[in-house]
C-alpha cells in the first residue's frame, strides 16, 4: 500500500513492531463507532512520508492524530510541529529501557508545540483511542451519549466483592 490512509482518527506508528501495542488504540474506537485508519510512518526511516502525512492530514478529513513510537520517539512531536490537529502521543515500551526513553522523548515537548502524552504501553494506547473519541464527542452528541454509556458499563463491570 503506497497511499497514506486518512480517517477521522488516524493512528500512525514508527514501526510495524509497534502494532501489538498500538492495536489497543483501536479497541475503544471500534466499541464507540469512531472511524479510524492506521499506517506505519517513521520519523527516521521514512521522513518524507511523515512530512506528507503531517502536512496534509487536516485537509484530508483527519480530526485527531494518534502517534505511537518507541526508543528515540520523535514521531508524535515532529507530526505535532507540522499539523494544526491535536496529536495524542503513545510511548511504546522499548527493548533496552522499557519505555522510559520513549516516554521522555514524547512528553518533554518545548513550549509552543503540544502533544497529549499517554501512559507507556498498552494502557496508554487504549487511552489514546478513548481520548480521541472524547475529543470528537465535543461536537458529536450521539458519540457523547455512547461514551457515557460505555463508562457506565465499565463501572458496572467492577464487582464489590473480592474473589
Ligand atoms: C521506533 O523504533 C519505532 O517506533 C519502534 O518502537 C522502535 C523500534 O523499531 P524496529 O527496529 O522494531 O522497527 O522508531
Amino acid at each position: 500500500m503506497n497511499q497514506l490512509p486518512f480517517e477521522k482518527v488516524t493512528i500512525v506508528m514508527g514501526s510495524q513492531s509497534d502494532w501489538p501495542t498500538m492495536e489497543m488504540a483501536t479497541k475503544p474506537l471500534t466499541d464507540l463507532g469512531v472511524p479510524f485508519a492506521t499506517a506505519v510512518v517513521s520519523a527516521h526511516r521514512t521522513p518524507q512520508r511523515m512530512v506528507e502525512f503531517a502536512t496534509t492530514a487536516h485537509e484530508r478529513g483527519t480530526q485527531v492524530i494518534i502517534a505511537g513510537a518507541g526508543g528515540s520517539a520523535h514521531l508524535p512531536g515532529m507530526i505535532a510541529a507540522m499539523t494544526p490537529l491535536p496529536v495524542i502521543g503513545v510511548p511504546v515500551a522499548s527493548k533496552f529501557m522499557t519505555g522510559m526513553d520513549s516516554l521522555l522523548s514524547i512528553v518533554q515537548m518545548p513550549k509552543g508545540v503540544a502533544v497529549a502524552t499517554q501512559a507507556v504501553g498498552a494502557s496508554g494506547a487504549f487511552n489514546a483511542g478513548l481520548m480521541a473519541a472524547q475529543m470528537l464527542s465535543l461536537t458529536d452528541p450521539e458519540l457523547q451519549k455512547r461514551l457515557i454509556a460505555w463508562r457506565e458499563n465499565q463501572s458496572a463491570g467492577v464487582p464489590f466483592e473480592v474473589e
